[in-house]
């Protein structure tokens, strides 16, 4: 018996880069899709955890035909709801874990069609997991997806909770438009 999800979704992963020469869209593949439960079961117990992944590199794990890219149509108009974790963090396996299943499993809108993805980058100086959404202007529906985010994280009021829209992601110091 197989669970189908509501949509097909896609795992791509970032390697981290050996030389400078190599681009952003060099170091970045797409690596399995699936469809059901059960799929994402196997890929998910096949595949290395965050703590065992080198620096500077990411997963993403993103809707049938988006790429996880700013310049993709359906994430040139949104943003993302990002929460940087400081130091070693040993629960980040648990809380990415946890986040793949609110974005599979459609349990953080009820507006399934808002969400594009979820990234985790795994850097020096901590983890990112960030949420991407198809719009960055929607306030409400934005302030719905980023509360539920943060019991996803299991964030207190003291964790401030991000949201920067794509529109600045080449600024230098790019300001939250919302913080939860
Ligand atoms: P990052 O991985 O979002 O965060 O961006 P970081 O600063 O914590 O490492 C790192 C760099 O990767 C950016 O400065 C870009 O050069 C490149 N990059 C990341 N993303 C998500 C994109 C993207 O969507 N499109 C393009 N063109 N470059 C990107």
């Amino acid at each position: 018996l197989k669970h189908p999800l509501n949509s097909k979704w896609t795992l791509w992963y970032t390697k981290p880069p050996v030389d400078k020469s190599e681009s952003w869209s060099d170091l970045l593949r797409p690596v399995t899709s699936f469809t059901t439960v059960e799929e994402f079961w196997a890929i998910h117990n096949a595949i290395p955890k965050p703590r065992y992944l080198p620096f500077k590199s990411d997963y993403h794990l993103f809707r049938e035909d988006i790429r996880p890219e700013w310049e993709d149509a359906t994430n040139a108009q949104g943003g993302k709801w990002t929460y940087q974790f400081k130091g070693k963090t040993p629960e980040i396996d648990d809380l990415w874990m946890r986040s793949l299943l609110a974005v599979i499993g459609e349990t953080i809108d009820e507006d399934e069609s808002e969400i594009n993805g979820v990234v985790i980058n795994i850097r020096k100086n901590g983890y990112k997991i960030a949420i991407w959404t198809k719009s960055a202007d929607n306030e409400e529906a934005l302030t719905r997806i980023g509360s539920k985010f943060k019991t996803v994280l299991k964030l207190g009021e003291d964790s401030p909770l991000e949201f920067f829209p794509h529109s600045t992601a080449s600024e230098k110091h790019p300001q939250p438009s919302l913080i939860l």
